[in-house]
């Protein structure tokens, strides 16, 4: 497992149901009012972020998602249902991108967030909405607007819950191995861990955590040349850190002078990570040259006030109670998580129409609450293509086409749809 999961998706929010166009039966009135009711609205992407999700795992075999349409309208006013959304459950520390832009339109920094990501479209107008004074029976519906559809890009900053720091050597990777699925390699020479590795916790107590192992810190101790700074980022969004020494002092160095030199190096590296919480891990404690620096390093922990446990990733002594102790005191830390700046562009006036003309000389109109116009009237109806023709005039899009040198018989483009053009 990578400490940055990735992936891209496509969504596609519901349409919406399209309008009907119906009229009353009644007994001797050939034609009653209209009473085609309205279509149902499509069902939104929504993103939540769930706490049972650890991983982008399962968007490498599921990358496509539709929501449902919403339903079309029906006679006697009957309006169609509005679809469900179609909620996608990922892991907290998810930033959700459009992948065609760049803009960040999600981050699902905690548990419970959720955001819309494409929205349904709005169910169309039955007939009966059309009625006025001056078109009592109107015969013309509208479809339902699309739905809005999207190509996403997933990143998940693992928010590793707690971090191993230590010297090489000293069994973070052991401790990993032994409370989760997590399987890096462990070996008896230093620096056998050159990439972070995450493990998620499953515990019989509170909820799962996450655990990251890094590579040890500090290379050729005394050269005092520093190593994994660079790792160090890794844990920066860390709640905890576990600070792992050899309590049996294998490779002949003091666990206090490591302990130490760990935190000078992590100093270095950032005042703010320096500050962060640490829970002093004594490990190896199944070797009996543990014993003599049990005592010092429990003195060490009462001096810095910090909490001590005594371990031994290799038995397995002493992990569930540290694990538990880590479990609930999780539960109780707030991290004050600087969010990520939501970069979502100002949407376009929805008004503005813009003219272009493309490579066959074609003219192509856009705009927003145009092409939804477009998209929702049916042509096929004579009622329909005039109120299309009003508001068409309304909007001075004639004119507009006019100054750009529009001739009879030229060709429209407006959404999918293609126009031929006529005075
Ligand atoms: N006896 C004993 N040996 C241990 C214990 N924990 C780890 N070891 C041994 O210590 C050596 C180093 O363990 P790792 O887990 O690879 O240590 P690490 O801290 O991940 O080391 P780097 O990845 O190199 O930074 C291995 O030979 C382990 O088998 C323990 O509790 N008791
Ligand atoms: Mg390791």
């Amino acid at each position: 497992m990578e400490f940055l999961d990735r992936a891209k998706i496509y969504v596609k929010a519901g349409d919406g149901g399209s309008g009907k166009s119906a009229f009353r039966r009644e007994k001797f009135v050939p034609k009653g009012g209209p009473s085609g009711g309205d279509g149902g609205k499509g069902g939104d992407i929504v993103f939540v972020a769930d706490e049972n999700e650890n991983t982008l795992q399962y968007f490498r075999y599921h990358r496509k998602f539709k929501a449902e349409n919403g339903e079309h309208g029906d006679r006697k006013n009957q309006y169609g249902r509005n679809a469900e959304a179609l909620i996608i459950k990922v892991p907290a520390g998810t930033v959700v991108k459009d992948d065609a832009t760049g803009d960040v339109l999600a981050d699902l920094t905690e548990v419970g967030k959720e955001y819309v990501i494409a929205k349904g479209g709005r169910g169309g107008r039955g007939n009966a909405k059309f009625a006025n004074s001056a078109n009592r029976a109107p015969t013309f519906a509208e479809f339902g607007e699309k739905g809005e559809e999207k190509t996403l890009f997933l990143e998940l900053k693992l928010l590793a819950d707690v971090g191993l720091i230590g010297y090489p050597s000293v069994g973070k990777s052991s401790l990993i191995r032994k409370v989760s699925a997590a399987r890096p390699e462990v070996a008896d020479y230093p620096f056998t861990t050159l990439v972070p590795v995450l493990g998620v916790v499953n515990t019989d107590y509170e909820k799962n955590f996450v655990m990251a192992d890094i590579p040890g810190l500090i290379e050729g101790a005394a050269e005092g040349v520093g190593l994994g700074h660079d790792f160090l980022r890794h844990v920066e969004r860390t709640k905890l850190l576990l600070h792992i020494v050899d309590a049996a002092a294998v490779e002949g160095r003091e666990p206090v002078e490591d302990y130490n030199r760990i935190n000078f190096e992590l100093k270095k590296y950032s005042e703010k990570l320096a500050k962060r919480r640490q829970i002093l891990v004594a490990n190896k404690i199944d070797l009996p040259s543990a014993k003599e620096n049990l005592p010092m390093l429990k003195e060490l922990a009462a001096k810095e006030n910090i909490a001590f446990f005594e371990i031994s990733a290799a038995t397995g002594e002493g992990v569930d109670s540290l694990i538990k102790y880590l479990a609930t005191e999780l539960e109780n830390i707030v991290v004050e998580d600087e969010p990520v700046e939501i970069s979502v562009k100002k949407e376009d006036d929805p008004e503005r129409i813009v003219i272009k003309r493309d490579e066959s000389g074609d003219f192509v109109v856009s705009g927003k609450s145009l092409e939804k116009l477009v998209y929702m009237t049916n042509f096929q109806n004579d009622e329909a293509l005039r109120r299309f023709q009003y508001i068409w005039r309304m909007k001075g899009i004639d004119e507009k086409l006019r100054e750009k040198g529009i001739k009879e018989g030229d060709t429209v483009h407006i959404g999918d749809m293609t126009f031929e053009y006529r005075e």
